[in-house]
């Protein structure tokens, strides 16, 4: 048997699962989820999913990975068999579906690359700037091919393996993506009106809080950190013994829970400033970053470079989902890298092509008030808090304390709320999570 690839580094490791985390779930989905759901109420109870529920089963996660070195099915299969491994069947699906409208949004940064250099969102007038997004991605034709070209790189990158392909993209772009995040936020947050951006980003409502943002919120977070989706069971695959667990996953959970909350800087006050409607839907990040561009010396430039990182972070994001796949059907079917990397991006492109459509080409693809991408991800909000439902079970009651002697390499690191995460993971994450799922439906 081949013996399975490392990462280069530990700063390799937590670069590339900071760089699964980080990516369009932070700067697309957030800002708009939060818009939609009023704002300071929302990202409260995002915090606290994040801390309640995130950070243990991100530890999970890796742990699994790391102890079996293999993929989301087979790991669970190692470890238990019976019926286990149905989680890992779950992570992988879910993770498939949500990479198939994730390239369709990830092919908007491709088109914004095109569009600011050209000049098509040179305007401060955010209904020109709507009208130009809105025609774009009506257009069935040019929203398909800015998804292909998009899977067509993140092919690219997962055939290369990943301790080359993925590693190195991340560990470059990343910290220069954070470092435009901020200066985006202070031009944001001093712009003439933010103010009641901010008071609603930061001053919760709990007159707005429903069912249905208990559902959004904790769907949020499991997005966010690529929980549920067997993304970080794998790369923990590809992680050596030597290296310390819970130190890694506390920096993944920072560093991602930090970029959303900016990106809300970022966004929610200039959405205000410039009378948008915060419950604007998955356009907003894309409406309103022009506008605030247009007002920024050598805006055009900087908006160019910034959807260019933003096409990086997606990336990176983008092939932990397929490499999961692929570390799949590579593991379990013995198919070559290359086969399951083409295999599975035909498959998947062919699934995010309803959803590519259904922003405006495609009527019939709008049905009961949303469109088929919304829909996708609805189910997704759904499935994931389902698979770190389960997950938790398992590590709780069938894992126990061997996954804490795995964490702490037989007692060689520190992990000093090994209780507390236990306690977390057989008690307070299955009942947590049922409970908002429960509350979610009614
Ligand atoms: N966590 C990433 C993000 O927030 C991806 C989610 C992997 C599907 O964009």
């Amino acid at each position: 048997m081949q013996s399975r690839e490392n990462w280069g580094s530990r700063f390799g490791f937590v670069m590339a699962a900071a760089g699964s985390a980080v990516g369009l779930g932070n700067i697309w989905k957030f800002p708009y989820v939060t818009g939609e759901n009023g704002g300071g109420a929302f990202l409260i109870l995002y915090l606290a999913f994040i801390l309640i529920f995130g950070l243990s089963l991100v530890i999970a996660e890796m742990a699994i990975g790391r102890m079996t070195q293999k993929n989301p099915v087979g790991a669970f299969r190692t470890l238990a068999g019976g019926a286990w491994p149905l989680i890992g069947y779950l992570g992988v699906a879910t993770g498939f579906i949500i990479l198939s409208f994730y390239i369709v949004i990830a092919g908007w940064t491709v088109a914004y690359m095109v569009f600011m250099l050209s000049g098509h969102l040179a305007s401060t007038d955010s209904a020109q700037i709507a009208e130009v997004f809105t025609g774009y991605i009506g257009n069935g034709a040019w929203s398909v091919t800015t998804a292909v070209l998009f899977m067509l790189a993140c092919c690219a990158v997962v055939v290369g393996g990943i301790g080359r392909g993925i590693e190195r993209a991340s560990r470059l772009l990343m910290p220069t993506l954070f470092v435009m995040l901020l200066i985006l936020v202070v031009r944001a947050v001093t712009l003439e009106g933010a103010g009641e951006g901010l008071a609603f980003y930061l001053k919760p409502d709990f007159s707005k809080v429903t069912g249905a943002t208990f559902t959004a919120a904790i769907g949020q977070a499991f997005f966010s950190l690529s929980l549920g989706m067997g993304a970080l069971i794998t790369y923990g695959s590809y992680l050596s013994r030597s290296e310390r667990l819970p130190g890694a996953a506390f920096m993944v959970v920072g560093l991602d829970t930090l970029v959303a909350v900016l990106a809300g800087f970022m966004i929610l006050p200039a959405v205000f400033a410039y009378a948008l409607d915060p419950a604007a839907g998955p356009g907003l990040t894309f409406i309103t970053l022009p506008v605030v561009f247009a007002q920024m010396p050598a805006g055009t430039l900087f908006g160019f470079v910034f959807f260019a990182l933003l096409f990086v972070a997606a990336l990176t994001s983008a092939v932990s989902l397929l490499e999961v796949v692929v570390a799949y059907l590579v593991d379990e079917k013995q198919l070559s890298r290359a086969r399951a990397v083409t295999w599975s991006a035909m498959i998947c492109l062919a699934l995010g092509i309803p959803s590519a459509l259904s922003q405006g080409a495609v009527d019939s693809l709008v049905f009961g008030g949303q469109s088929f991408l919304d829909w996708a991800a609805q189910l997704t909000d759904i499935l994931l808090p389902l698979g770190g439902l389960l997950t938790a079970l398992f590590v709780g009651w069938v894992m126990g304390p061997r996954l804490v002697r795995e964490i702490t390499n037989d007692g060689d690191v520190a992990f000093p709320l090994a209780g507390v995460w236990l306690f977390v993971c057989r008690f307070i994450a299955p009942l947590g999570i049922a409970w908002v799922l429960i509350a979610g439906l009614i």
